[in-house]
């Protein structure tokens, strides 16, 4: 797929060859110069003064070994990494995480992505991410505390709430964050603000654990209210069961819609009655059990081994919030066919670049991530702003401000893609408003 511009051809080529064996940070960067031709066509400076070749760039990536001994006195040692991104904007800011299929280009793709999603909020906050290739899943919580208190041994000389503020993602939740922010504060003797999603007893904000899964509602909302559709009758189908899956579902419900299926990395359950929440919630963020035993007190819905699958089931509005490139041509294909008429992507690039296309192309609203789930890092933002005013906002004032963050979000990119020739392409959209704040500050410091 060519970039239809010489200068941006050339620059993919040449990031290609630097960051070799990298795919998942190909498709990002190719995504976003695609959709900046018709900017650097009009505002060529962006090219002639480097910003373009620099916006590619991490600023710096920070790589550690992190050694830790299991329940039985064995030893590992993960990789741990920060990739701290583009800070034009403000300090770098994005989640942590933790998973086996964690490697440098899996953070480089979600830090680069980070960079756009955080100016589109409309808070002064950079673009970066980190992790490990840990696996919290079997582990003790003294084992996953450990891990926890090495890996901050090595980040914490690198993060700081005006520098680097680290958060949560896939694998990393209350428990880990808790860790975490323990450590830091024990090694630096201050108490800031420099992770957020804490606790609420120690700093955390009311509504940061649900404001990804509601910012992606309220996001699906507005566009879908612009196509004169909502989620009041719907069919939707999310994938995945975690943080962001969870509080999608809530919100599609409280919005009238009927959630079937959702699933984890071992299967999917499709309960025709609707998903009884309060139980995901018990297996999934209490007992850290697999979705499969929802069926054991719920035998009138099915399980079905492999998550892929999850895309054939008829459904009006689809919400894929597990991981990136979970949602392939063939299931865009059959939500297509089924009649989905919106999807929404509450994960990092859950879609891959063909279903993208055609959802595109068979005119089925497209709420690209960097949009979509931009909820969870604008009330990370909030989070820090309290914690600066050692202050707390009642959920109320800070659903508030996330209800309006969103649709002020949808109105950007929509009017965005307009402006720049792409009407209806909140895929564009997005990279555009997303850019030209930070692509701005960028030209005004110069080269640095
Ligand atoms: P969680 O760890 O809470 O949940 C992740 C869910 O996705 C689990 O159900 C998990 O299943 C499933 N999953 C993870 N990896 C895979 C895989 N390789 N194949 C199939 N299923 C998988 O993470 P979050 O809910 O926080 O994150 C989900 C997505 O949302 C990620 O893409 C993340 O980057 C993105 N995101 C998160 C934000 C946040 O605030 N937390 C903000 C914006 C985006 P299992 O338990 O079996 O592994
Ligand atoms: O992908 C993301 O935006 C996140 N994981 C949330 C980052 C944050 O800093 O809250």
């Amino acid at each position: 797929m060519q970039i239809q511009h010489a200068y941006l051809n050339d620059l993919m080529e040449r990031v290609i060859q630097r960051n070799p064996a990298e795919p998942e940070f190909h498709q990002a960067v190719r995504e976003v110069l695609s959709s900046l031709v018709p900017v650097v066509e009009a505002r060529p400076e962006f090219i002639t003064e480097g910003v373009m070749d620099c916006l590619v760039e991490p600023e710096r990536i920070i790589k550690f070994r992190v050694p830790w001994e299991d329940d039985q006195g064995r030893v590992h040692v993960n990789r741990g990494f920060r990739v701290q991104f583009n800070s034009a904007i403000g300090p770098y800011k994005g989640g942590l995480r933790f998973h086996p299929s964690v490697y440098e280009g899996i953070i480089k793709f979600l830090g680069f992505e980070q960079i756009f999603k955080n100016s589109l909020t409309g808070l002064p906050i950079g673009g970066g991410k980190g992790g490990a290739d840990f696996d919290p899943k079997g582990k003790s919580d003294s084992e996953v505390m450990r891990f926890c208190q090495s890996f901050m041994t090595e980040l914490c000389k690198y993060i700081g709430p005006d520098t680097d503020v680290p958060a949560g993602d896939i694998g990393v939740g209350s428990r880990e964050i808790g860790y975490l922010f323990g450590q830091c504060k024990r090694l630096r003797n201050e108490f800031t603000g420099v992770l957020t999603g804490k606790g609420l007893s120690y700093g955390g904000s009311l509504a940061r654990t649900e404001a990804t899964g509601y910012g992606l509602c309220y996001f699906a909302d507005s566009m879908l209210k612009d196509a004169g559709r909502s989620f009041e009758g719907a069919t939707v189908v999310i994938s995945g069961s975690g943080n962001v899956a969870i509080y999608a579902c809530e919100k599609a419900t409280a919005f009238g819609a009927k959630v079937v299926a959702m699933s984890d990395s071992g299967g999917y359950i499709y309960d025709k009655n609707g998903i009884d929440l309060p139980l995901v919630k018990q297996l999934k963020e209490v007992e850290r059990k697999r979705i499969r035993e929802y069926t054991l007190t719920h035998p009138q819905a099915e399980y079905h081994e492999g998550c892929q699958d999850i895309w054939q089931i008829p459904c009006d509005i689809a919400l894929p919030c597990a991981t990136q490139n979970e949602l392939d041509l063939n299931s865009a294909r059959a939500l297509i066919q089924n009649g989905c008429f919106a999807v929404a992507e509450g994960a990092n690039m859950p879609c891959t670049p063909e279903a993208v296309e055609a959802f595109q192309a068979a005119k089925v609203l497209f709420a690209p991530a960097k949009a979509a789930n931009a909820g969870g890092v604008a009330t990370s933002a909030l989070e820090m702003s309290q914690n600066s005013m050692r202050f707390y906002w009642t959920f109320e004032e800070v659903d508030e401000h996330l209800k309006e963050i969103m649709t002020n979000l949808y109105h950007n990119a929509s009017s965005a893609a307009a402006q720049y020739g792409r009407p209806g392409d909140l895929v564009a959209g997005a990279n555009i408003a997303g850019f030209l704040k930070v692509g701005d500050s960028m030209l005004a410091y110069g080269l640095v």
